[in-house]
């Protein structure tokens, strides 16, 4: 059996009902094989490959917080320290009820790489945990976040493991963090980022992995010989990803006409209302029937289950997952070839099942894996902990600019990787290659640990 094949196998079976985690750790092994192949002694010898699927640490705990009624509710908290050969951990806390250790550690594990191609000093970790900030008022949030960061404190700082959003995680759920970290521990530190722009913030981290993903889009097509004027635009999700996609797709010369969220999805064939999305999204916290109710030109289509992802039948160009792991199956990557559709890039995190990947890149689809197009998000959090650490804020077009450079970085790098093993195009293969040779190489400078 080859290296790799043994090493996925070990995971398998060491890590039962983790399919999330197997199946990311499947991907980005399965494309390192040129890369192993040719080091195959070396590696084997200093088991790189059974250390970089063994998270360094994994800590999960006890959450116990009191609801509005007065009964106490218990969730389960997670960090996942994966990898810090290039840097301290960085990524960030989802908040959903579908949270466990397997999911985590799929993010945690896909955050190494993503990080690396970054070419910031950041490594691997991710967390959160099962409590589902939906329907609960802003106390019961604070309550819970209070609880959360009261036992988290003790592993996270600004020299070891900075936290940051994700789903159900944003700018209401920093601040209590914050607040309680910087009580407990008595420290005023960038400990965490997405903060808000009175306490350490950065300008542009709110819009930096939607604007991240268009900008890594732009190149791409670009480097294709296409662009993005004039191009339909079909988008899943309706939270902080999708909502500065659409906006930065517009302000590229596209038109975006999809959005989604847990209970429904719209079509607007005359461009998603930006202002009207936030509105219902990010400021009355509703669902996506409100955008509707107030624009005559969307339809609501209500969910019909949780593998309806209606938005993929949508005539499209460019279709961009924004919402969560495998949103996009083998019927939608049909369904978006056989509509034309050219290129997927993906704003969430593992959001094309396997088979989809393959489908689309058998057909000719260019096809940007999240752990590239969505690295805007961690680059900015990186851009921030620089600003905290110099005691300095930049202006927004200072990290906006930082930002575009980062991602036509990444992709060139990604492009050049896959060229140079012979996988010209095939970005998931660059990505992985590309995103794996620092952190090995750093791995190996700095001995057996
Ligand atoms: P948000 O919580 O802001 O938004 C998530 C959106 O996706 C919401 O519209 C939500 O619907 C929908 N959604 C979430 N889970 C499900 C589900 N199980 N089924 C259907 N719809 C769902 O999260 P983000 O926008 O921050 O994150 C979206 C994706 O992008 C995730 O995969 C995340 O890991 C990834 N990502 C995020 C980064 C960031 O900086 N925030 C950086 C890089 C990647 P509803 O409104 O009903 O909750
Ligand atoms: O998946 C991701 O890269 C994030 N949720 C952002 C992490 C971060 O530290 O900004």
């Amino acid at each position: 059996m080859s290296y790799v094949d043994e090493v996925i196998a070990q995971v398998v079976e060491k890590n039962p009902a983790e399919p999330e985690f197997h199946q990311a750790v499947k991907e980005v092994l399965e494309s390192l094989r040129p890369v192993v192949e040719q080091n195959e002694e070396l590696y084997r010898r200093e088991a790189i490959l059974e250390r970089i699927v063994n998270p360094e640490r994994q800590i999960k705990f006890r959450v116990p917080w009191v609801d509005d009624k007065g009964q106490v509710q218990v969730n389960t908290g997670y960090r996942v320290q994966f990898n810090s050969a290039i840097g301290p951990y960085k990524g960030g806390l989802r908040l959903h009820p579908s949270v466990n250790l397997g999911i985590i550690k799929f993010l945690g594990f896909e955050q190494i790489f993503k990080n690396s191609l970054t070419g910031l000093p950041i490594g691997g970790g991710k967390g959160g945990s099962d409590f589902d900030p939906k329907g609960k008022s802003d106390r019961e949030v604070m309550a819970f976040c209070q609880s959360f960061m009261t036992e988290l404190y003790k592993y996270i700082g600004a020299d070891t493991d900075v936290p940051a959003g994700d789903i159900g995680t944003g700018a209401r759920e920093i601040g209590y963090m914050f607040g309680q970290y910087k009580r407990i521990k008595g420290v005023y530190e960038g400990v965490l980022t997405g903060k808000g722009l009175s306490y350490g913030g950065s300008l542009a981290r709110t819009e930096a992995t939607g604007y991240g993903l268009l900008y890594f889009v732009a190149e791409m097509l670009k480097t294709n010989g296409k662009d993005l004027k004039g191009k339909t635009v079909a988008v899943s999700g309706a939270g902080n990803v999708a909502i500065y996609a659409i906006q930065k797709a517009q302000q590229l010369g596209a038109k975006p006409v999809t959005c989604s969220d847990s209970t429904g999805w719209i079509y607007d064939p005359e461009g998603i209302d930006v202002a009207l999305l936030k509105e219902v999204k990010e400021v009355k916290r509703a669902r996506l029937s409100e955008y509707a109710a107030a624009r005559k030109s969307a339809e609501y289509h209500e969910k019909k289950d949780s593998n309806d992802h209606g938005v993929w039948n949508i005539k499209c160009d460019v279709a961009l997952p924004c919402a969560t792991q495998n949103e996009l199956n083998l019927d939608d990557a049909k369904a978006l070839v056989a509509n034309g559709c050219f290129a997927v890039a993906e704003g969430a995190n593992m959001p094309t099942t396997p088979d989809a990947t393959e489908y689309l890149q058998k057909n000719g689809i260019l096809f940007a894996p999240g752990k590239a197009s969505n690295a805007g998000g961690v680059a900015t959090s990186a851009l921030e902990m620089s600003q905290n650490s110099e005691r300095l804020s930049w202006t927004f077009e200072e990290v906006d600019g930082k930002l575009k450079g980062i991602m036509e970085n990444i992709f060139h790098n990604l492009d050049d990787a896959a060229k140079r093993y012979g996988h010209e195009g095939d970005y998931v293969v660059g990505a992985n290659i590309a995103g794996f040779e620092k952190v090995v190489n750093a791995m190996l400078a700095q001995g057996v640990c």
